[in-house]
């Protein structure tokens, strides 16, 4: 039996038949078989993903660094989507508004009575205090069972206050995972910021950067190399980001676009109504990094940028040569195991890969299919009734804002050169023998840890310390424990370092898992009545 089918055979039937969709083996054959995903998750299972509110405000939202994000509901949703993601953002005024934690504290009288008034109060008081351009306010769970009218309290802000005020219906229960959220938030953004300021660009080489949240400081390691090649990079989606900057994105000639999963919605939009193309980029990786800018050198066609783009690539590798050697020695022949979001799984297999780490298992909590497979699927995906419940936002072209910058010679052309427009997904890259999981749960984590031995396990904080109890390597690839940038070339081997001096720690020596000196409990999954 191979090793998906020795885990799913530990399933009962019912829940047999929902995992086994999720679940593949990589072959010839099984490669370009579809996976199911971004469907909802057996109920009971112990479930890595998060919730719509985490993907709106915690995701995309959250790190504005000028705009005043306020959760209406209980003080928890505030309080754990508070400084736990390591979004980086610095101010020159030191006005950083996500280092607060603003909330409207709702209690069991305003679920009661209604909480529009506290919201209101609540406004009011932020605007007093922090005087914010812009103010969003983020619903919960419970706002939207009680129907608190979040849009119209916004609207009310705008005309009392004279500041940019949205609202946002991303209640945590809404969609299956936090790509709802995502998507609820590129709709706002697009409505209602993108567009509305328009300062001509530095130069012709503008871009954006899409889905960099600035984990670690990621995005200053890659703004830093753009900058030193002349890229004038006008916003960034949006670790480090702006509402004014944002506001102006819409004049660059150029959307990079890193986190495919969570921010592709923006770059189509953008694309439809102002004519901004978008590229397919990656900077985790050194071989990726080195393709990503000269895609985007190819893109605005100058061969003075094409020669520059060359140079500090040769400069960049020249100062990591020495280092890039010894953490290649070192790590050669290592195993991994990933399972982060919805992008990063793939991101990181290969800058791995630049080290000589192979990939066993790569994972997604909340990916959907074009993720996977490429966006060539997304005619095929099936809409169910969660998915019609996130709004799809229709926009045409703005005549008086659409700009072209290639012809449509140029962009044919380009089309078969670049990613133009275009994502092909994780698995094309991953090995026969590999395993591809959508919602990795904790006991198909025991199980696979079992069965492929991974040297290292790339996840979260939910599963960090259950994998070391079982004597592996676990590292966080959301928040990157207390280091980064992980981005780039300098960001790769702060990369290797961090995963070298992992797994050659004494301390390994000194576990031993649970299950070698003592019998485990048996019992039955829930479910498995016939
Ligand atoms: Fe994109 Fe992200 Fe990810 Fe994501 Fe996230 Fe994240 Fe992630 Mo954690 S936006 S999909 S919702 S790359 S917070 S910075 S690490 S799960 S793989």
């Amino acid at each position: 039996m191979n090793v998906r089918n020795i885990v799913l055979d530990k399933y009962s039937a019912k829940v047999y038949k929902n995992r086994k969709e999720h679940i593949m083996e990589l072959t010839e054959e099984t490669k370009d078989q579809p996976i199911a995903a971004n469907s909802r998750t057996v109920p009971g299972i112990i479930t890595n993903r998060g919730c719509c509110y985490a993907g709106c405000k915690g995701v995309v939202l959250g790190p504005l660094k000028d705009v005043l994000v306020l959760t209406h509901g209980p003080i928890g949703c505030g309080y754990y989507s508070w400084g736990t993601r390591r979004n980086k953002a610095k101010t020159e005024d030191g006005r950083n508004f996500i280092e607060y934690c603003f909330s409207t504290d709702l209690q069991e009288p305003d679920i009661v009575f209604g909480g529009e008034k506290k919201l209101r109060q609540a406004i009011k008081e932020a605007v007093e205090i922090f005087q914010p351009k812009c103010l969003m306010i983020c619903s919960t769970c419970p706002v939207g069972l009680i129907g608190d009218d979040i849009h119209a309290v916004a609207a009310e802000t705008e005309k009392l206050y004279g500041i940019t005020c949205m609202a946002f219906s991303c209640e945590g229960y809404k969609g299956v995972s936090q790509s709802g959220g995502h998507h609820i938030a590129n709709n706002t953004l697009m409505k209602k910021i993108i567009g509305t300021n328009d300062t001509p660009p530095k130069n012709k080489y503008s871009v954006n950067l899409l889905g960099e949240y600035n984990i670690g400081g990621d995005g200053w390691e890659v703004e830093r190399i753009m900058k030193r090649i002349g890229y004038d990079v006008i916003s960034v989606f949006t670790g480090d980001g702006s509402f004014e900057a944002i506001q102006n994105s819409h004049m660059a000639n150029l959307n990079l676009v890193q986190c495919h999963r969570s921010i592709n919605y923006i770059a189509e939009m953008m694309k439809t109504k102002y004519g901004v193309d978008w590229i397919k980029v990656n900077f985790i990786g050194i071989k990726s990094t080195i393709q990503s800018l000269r895609d985007m050198a190819a893109y605005f066609g100058d061969k003075e940028l094409a020669e520059r783009t060359e140079e500090v690539i040769d400069d960049e590798l020249a100062n990591i040569a020495d280092e890039k050697e010894y953490y290649y020695s070192k790590l050669k022949g290592k195993t991994a195991a990933l399972y982060v979001g919805g992008s990063r799984s793939h991101h990181y297999q290969l800058l791995l890969a630049d080290f000589g780490v192979s990939t066993v298992l790569a994972g997604y909590e909340f990916a959907h299919r074009d993720d996977y497979e490429g966006r060539e699927v997304i005619p095929t995906i099936r809409e169910d009734a969660d998915s019609k419940n996130i709004e799809h936002l229709n926009v045409a072209k703005d005549e008086k804002k659409y700009h072209a910058y290639l012809t449509d010679e140029q962009y044919e052309l380009l089309k078969t050169k670049i990613p133009l427009e275009d994502y092909t997904g994780m698995i094309r890259h991953m090995e026969n023998g590999s395993i591809v999981v959508d919602d990795l749960n904790q006991f198909e984590t025991d199980e696979f840890l079992k069965l492929l031995k991974p040297d290292i396990f790339f996840s979260g904080i939910k599963d960090k310390y259950s994998l070391q109890k079982s004597g592996v390597l676990a590292r966080q690839l959301h928040s990157y424990d207390y280091s980064g940038p992980y981005a780039g070339f300098r960001g790769s081997v702060n990369f290797a370092r961090d995963i070298t001096m992992g797994l050659y720690t004494p301390a390994w020596g000194f576990v031993t898992p649970p299950w070698k000196n003592r019998s485990t409990l048996r019992a039955s999954l829930a479910g498995g009545e016939k």
